[in-house]
C-alpha cells in the first residue's frame, strides 16, 4: 500500500471529524515518528490550542476515574476532550491498558471525546515523545481540552510539568506523612492538589497540604488550591474543575500561558536531540548483537572477566558529533 497516499485519505477523513482516522494516525506517529512530520504538514493551517491539563499521581489513586469523572462533565458543557493515559505496566501485560477502557467506556463511545492509552515503555523516540505528537495531534482535530494522565514518578512526573499547563496532583488518604511528599518533590510541580477517595477520609492530609502550601512563596503569583473528591461518585469534581478553571484564568492573565506553549516545544527539541543521540551512539558504538557475545563471555568465561572486557571496550571511547549544516 501506497503509505504516502494513505496518509493524504486519513488527513482528509481526520478533517471530517472520523475517529477512525484519528485513531490510525495516532498509530502512524506511534509507530513509526519519523513519519510525523508527513502528517503535520497537512496541518499548517491549523492554529486551534487545546487546554492541555495533566493529571498525576501515585498508582491506584484514581486518576483514570478522576479523568472520566471530569471529562464527562466537560462534554456536559458541549466541550470535546482528548485523552491520553500513560500507562506505567509492562507493554506485554496490556492489563491496565483494558482496566482504563473499561472504566472509562461509558463516556468513550460519545463522539465528542477520544481516549488513547500508551504503555510507557516500548516507544520509538521515548514516550513523551508520543504524548507530545498525539497531543498536537489533538489540537489539529480541534479538541477543546487534552487531558494527559501519568504515574508521578520520575520522568513522566517531569514530562507532565512541561507538556501540560495545569497540573493536579493526585493524593490519597494514607499517602503518608507530608514531609514525605515534599522530599518527592510533589509539592513543586502542581498547580493543583487534589485528594481524592475522600469518601475514605483525608481531611488530615488536606490539612497538612495547605500549611506546607502556606509555608511556601510562589512567584507566579498562584498559590496552588486545595480539594476533595470522590471520583466514584462524582463529589467535588465540580470544584476541582473550577479549580482548574481558575488557574487557567491566572496563567491567561498573567501570560504565563505564552511561556508554557513555549516551555512544550522547547521539551520537545530537547527530547528529540536526547534521542537522535542515544540511537546514534547504540548504533555506532555498540549494538544488541555485541552486548550479547560480552554477556555470553561473561556466562562462560566467569562474571569477573567481564569487567575487563567492558573496560577495555569503554576505555579510549570517544565522540564526535557533526552538525550536518
Ligand atoms: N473509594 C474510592 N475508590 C475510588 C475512588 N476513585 C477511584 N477509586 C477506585 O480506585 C481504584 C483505582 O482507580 P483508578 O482510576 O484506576 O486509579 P489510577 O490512579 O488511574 O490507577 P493507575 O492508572 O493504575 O495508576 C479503582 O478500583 C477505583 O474504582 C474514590 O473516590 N473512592
Ligand atoms: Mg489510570
Amino acid at each position: 500500500m501506497n503509505i504516502a497516499y494513505n496518509i493524504d485519505t486519513l488527513v482528509s477523513k481526520f478533517k471530517q471529524k472520523n475517529k477512525v482516522a484519528l485513531a490510525k494516525l495516532i498509530t502512524i506517529i506511534e509507530n513509526e515518528p519519523e513519519r510525523a512530520h508527513e502528517i503535520f504538514k497537512h496541518f499548517e493551517g491549523i492554529s486551534h490550542d487545546s487546554y492541555i491539563i495533566g493529571i498525576t499521581g501515585s498508582p491506584g489513586v484514581g486518576k483514570s476515574t478522576l479523568t472520566g469523572e471530569i471529562s464527562k462533565k466537560l462534554l456536559e458543557d458541549g466541550k470535546s476532550v482528548g485523552i491520553i493515559c500513560v500507562d506505567p505496566t509492562s507493554p506485554f501485560s496490556g492489563g491496565a491498558f483494558l482496566g482504563d477502557r473499561v472504566r472509562m467506556t461509558d463516556i468513550s463511545l460519545h463522539p465528542n471525546i477520544f481516549l488513547r492509552s500508551l504503555a510507557s515503555r516500548g516507544y520509538k523516540g521515548g514516550i513523551s515523545r508520543a504524548v507530545f505528537d498525539i497531543s498536537l495531534l489533538y489540537e489539529a482535530y480541534g479538541m477543546d481540552v487534552i487531558i494527559i494522565e501519568t504515574v508521578g514518578v520520575g520522568q513522566a512526573e517531569f514530562d507532565i510539568y512541561n507538556l501540560a499547563y495545569s497540573v493536579v496532583v493526585v493524593l490519597v488518604p494514607g499517602y503518608g506523612d507530608a514531609i514525605q511528599m515534599q522530599k518527592a518533590g510533589i509539592i513543586e510541580i502542581g498547580d493543583i492538589y487534589n485528594i481524592n477517595k475522600k469518601d475514605l477520609g483525608g481531611e488530615d492530609i488536606a490539612v497538612q497540604i495547605e500549611m506546607m502550601l502556606d509555608d511556601t512563596v510562589f512567584k507566579s503569583g498562584w498559590r496552588p488550591p486545595v480539594s476533595m473528591t470522590d471520583a466514584i461518585s462524582g463529589e467535588g469534581v465540580e470544584e476541582l474543575i473550577q479549580n482548574i478553571r481558575d488557574h487557567k484564568e491566572h496563567i491567561e492573565l498573567s501570560e504565563a500561558i505564552n511561556d508554557k506553549k513555549k516551555n512544550r516545544f522547547t521539551y520537545k527539541i530537547k527530547e528529540l536531540i536526547y534521542s537522535k543521540i542515544e540511537k546514534l551512539i547504540s548504533e555506532s558504538f555498540i549494538d544488541e548483537k555485541e552486548i550479547n557475545e560480552i554477556v555470553n563471555h561473561a556466562v562462560d568465561d566467569g562474571k569477573f572477566k567481564i569487567y575487563r572486557t567492558i573496560h577495555n571496550k569503554f576505555e579510549d571511547v570517544n565522540f564526535e558529533i557533526k552538525k550536518k549544516n
